[in-house]
């Protein structure tokens, strides 16, 4: 085999141009913890004008409701504390349970909690709060970036709230299962992709369109490794598939174009560009990505880097370098 994970990371790599989105989560890291959670407040706020998400449903926050009850029965300022600490990301038993949390979860503890906000049940931004500079050059970044982008900053700044749990062992609480999206649109099965024809890049997003996981996983060789955007490669089947059960669920992939190129050892290359959309937006938000394969010589997915684009423009990027 003449591939390995890190030089098919380097396929394509005229795709890896930088993105606007870590930029723009390195500035909000800057912020105090007031502004971080202000910052959160007003993009949310002024996305929800255009574009709202979709109520996270019953299920996934039941995963939640713990938290969530405790926290409805604090004082205002024991809630904001909470608030606060979370965008410490500090060591508190609060935030270990968020940590727990799946990132779907996690957003629907917020989609929730900023509810509540509204209803007056969880303390708002405090009174008397002034927006800083710091906080309007970060909104004046985000502005500039398309939808698909804003909700991703959103989404990853999220997630990285609360303590972070990968280095202890998984509590036994989080054993339930990952709700379910419910599917709103039809699953379009027979996928076109102009340029494409290898049957493992067709049948991965007839698949993932689908839900079904299992028939994803099995395109995959055994060591075979996905890696999402900002992400390090995740390798093997049981560990592609825990992921996709987490994240991955009710996206709607909606390749257009791509490249195919053969290598002397028989394997390929596939550039793919096209829009995804995911459960909590919708029809309404589409992201522009770019999937880069590495299918081996008989057919299997031995790689796959899926990246947010920089720009539109990108999506016609399908040069090799
Ligand atoms: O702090 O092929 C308040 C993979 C204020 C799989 C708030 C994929 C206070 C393989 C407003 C209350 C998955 C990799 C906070 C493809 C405060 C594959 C609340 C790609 C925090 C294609 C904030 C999939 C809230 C992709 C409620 C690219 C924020 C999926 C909510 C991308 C934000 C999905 C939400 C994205 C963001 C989803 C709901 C970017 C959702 C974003």
């Amino acid at each position: 085999m003449t591939y390995t994970i890190e030089s098919a990371q380097n396929i394509f790599s005229g795709t890896q141009i930088p993105s606007p989105i870590p930029a723009t989560i390195a500035l909000f890291d800057q912020l105090s913890v007031d502004d971080r959670l202000a910052y959160l407040w007003y993009a949310y706020t002024e996305m929800g004008r255009t574009i709202t998400p979709a109520a996270p449903g019953a299920a996934r926050l039941q995963l939640a409701e713990g938290l969530l009850t405790q926290i409805k029965q604090m004082s205002p300022e024991e809630q904001t504390k909470v608030m606060r600490d979370l965008a410490n990301r500090i060591d508190t038993p609060i935030n270990r349970s968020y940590g727990f949390f799946s990132v779907n979860t996690k957003l629907a503890f917020w989609y929730e909690l900023g509810e509540l906000m509204k209803q007056g049940i969880v303390a708002p931004i405090p009174t008397g709060y002034q927006m800083s500079p710091g906080v309007k050059v970060v909104l004046e970044a985000t502005q500039k970036l398309d939808p698909g982008q804003q909700i991703t900053v959103l989404r990853n700044t999220v997630v990285d709230m609360g303590f972070d749990t990968s280095d202890l062992a998984p509590s036994s609480s989080r054993k339930s299962a990952e709700p379910v999206f419910e599917r709103t649109e039809p699953i379009t099965t027979n996928v076109k992709i102009e340029g494409i024809n290898e049957p493992a890049v067709l049948q991965y997003v007839e698949a993932m369109n689908a839900d079904n996981f299992a028939a994803a996983i099995a395109l995959f060789t055994a060591n075979g490794a996905l890696q999402p955007p900002f992400q390090k490669p995740i390798v093997g089947h049981e560990a592609i598939a825990k992921y996709m059960r987490e994240e991955a669920q009710g996206l709607n992939m909606m390749p257009k174009q791509g490249i195919c190129e053969v290598q002397p050892d028989g394997s390929k290359q596939v550039k793919v560009t096209g829009v995804v959309q995911t459960p909590w937006f919708g029809v309404n938000v589409g992201m522009n990505i770019a999937w880069r394969f590495l299918i081996d010589p008989q057919g299997k997915i031995f790689f796959v880097a899926i990246d947010m684009l920089a720009s539109p423009q990108e999506l016609l990027n399908l040069r090799r370098m």
